[in-house]
């Protein structure tokens, strides 16, 4: 037996001796897609525009061999996928239509052929797709307003832009015979103290309407609508806020998204989830890490990241959940940063799944915290990494540090030649 089975089988009985299976556990991580945000290989750049990344939105640093082109994207994101284990879909953004040589079309004109390589992407890898209408880095982007400018030109525009993307949404349903998540998030918000809070959103709210107006498959598209607290120059009021999100979510039976950067750093999205379980059907969360602010940094397998994973799992809600990572870090290895926020957004599932979450919910009603205390301490020096290993290799991914011998190779012969 390699050393691998061998440590699996013996944490895998400490584990049944806590009241533990491990093979369960693992059983149902498998089952469970987390959505890779494609652009994390590019800085949030896309094929369909030159211009800079505006909305609010930043990433900070230049390490070479980004993608350039969607075959350099598809290549990277095949070869994160090679090295972390899991069940996988990709998520797109609009802004990474793929056109014909010479052919161009703006983001209202958009049509499901302009997606067609995708779709082949996911057959051929059989995994779904998810989607976002990208409202930001684009010349009707006015003074930061998009779905709830005062100007009905822009309004319009965007509308047409997401009522494109439900028409491109249905499309990779019906293609791959998986519902698609389609997530709205607008930039839109001020940099100084508004004089007006409410007509901005009331605009937004009717934008959405008239989106949501089209006729589409509800069981194929589920459309969600992600909340922001601000942004870079939206500092003093973002229009598509916390409550307005959760409101016109359950108003018109949307998904809401939580981003888990998107709030005021002493609250936490791991709280968030057990009261929007009580009150939807399903829920979407963005995975990312920010640090003081929301900076995009890549997902580690920190504190907040586990508490997360907890209220999906002992909350059974790994099917009600949608999961996708968003972050950005251009100033290291873009391989490297997917990998490890792939690998960290699995292990804290995992972590999750190896608690004696029931035992410690009767602890909790009991009101035995000493030993509830004990407990959640004890169970974070248990071998879990020998069970995650395992998981590692029943799922064909690189050991531990392992994978990374693959992306120092694939910055050498792939990466290093993109000048
Ligand atoms: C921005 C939001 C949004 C974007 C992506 C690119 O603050 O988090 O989800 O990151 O749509
Ligand atoms: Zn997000």
């Amino acid at each position: 037996m390699s050393t691998v089975s061998t440590a699996y089988e013996e944490a895998k009985k400490i584990y049944a001796a806590a009241g533990v299976d491990a093979e369960g556990a693992i059983a149902k991580l498998k089952s469970f897609p987390i959505s890779l945000h494609c652009w994390q290989g590019d800085d949030v750049h896309g094929f369909d525009a030159d211009g800079p990344l505006t909305g609010g939105i930043q990433t900070t640093g230049n390490y070479p061999g980004k993608a350039r082109t969607p075959q350099e994207l598809m290549d990277d994101i095949d070869k994160v996928f090679s090295l972390a284990p899991g069940l996988k879909r990709v998520n797109l953004h609009a802004s990474y239509a793929i056109f014909e040589p010479g052919e161009w079309v703006d983001r209202d004109a958009l049509q499901p052929k302009h997606f067609a390589k995708w779709v082949e992407f996911a057959k051929k890898r059989n995994i779904g797709l998810d989607f976002n209408p990208t409202l930001f880095s684009h010349r009707m982007v006015k003074d930061n307003l998009t779905l709830s400018s005062p100007d009905k030109n822009v309004r319009d525009f965007w509308i047409r832009h997401t009522q494109a993307c439900i028409r491109i949404s249905e499309y990779f349903a019906t293609e791959l015979g998986a519902p698609c998540l389609m997530n709205i998030w607008i930039p839109d918000g001020y940099k100084d103290v508004p004089a007006d809070r409410l007509g901005p959103r009331a605009r937004f709210k009717d934008s959405l309407d008239q989106i949501l107006d089209i006729p589409y498959d509800k069981s194929k598209v589920l459309v969600c609508l992600e909340s922001k607290v601000f942004g870079i120059g939206m500092e003093s009021y973002t229009v598509g806020s916390s409550e307005f999100t959760i409101s016109y979510a359950a108003h018109k039976g949307i998904l809401p998204l939580m981003d888990n950067g998107h709030y005021h750093p002493t609250e936490t999205v791991s709280d968030k989830i057990p009261s929007m379980l009580l009150f939807n059907d399903q829920i979407a969360l963005h995975l990312t890490r920010p640090v003081r602010w929301d900076s995009d940094h890549v997902v580690l397998f920190d504190d907040e990241t586990k508490e997360i994973a907890k209220e999906i799992v002992r909350n059974d809600a790994m099917d009600r959940v949608k999961l996708g990572l968003d972050f950005f870090d251009a100033s290291i290895n873009r391989i490297s940063a997917w990998t490890v926020g792939l690998r960290n957004a699995e292990k804290a599932l995992l972590y999750a799944l190896l608690l004696p979450n029931a035992q410690m919910k009767q602890l909790q009603d009991n009101g035995e915290f000493s030993k509830l205390m004990m407990l959640s301490e004890e169970m974070k020096s248990y071998p879990f990494g020998a069970i995650w290993d395992h998981y590692c290799e029943s799922e064909n991914v690189p050991v531990r540090e392992a994978w990374y011998d693959e992306v120092e190779k694939y910055e050498k012969d792939v990466l290093a030649k993109r000048v």
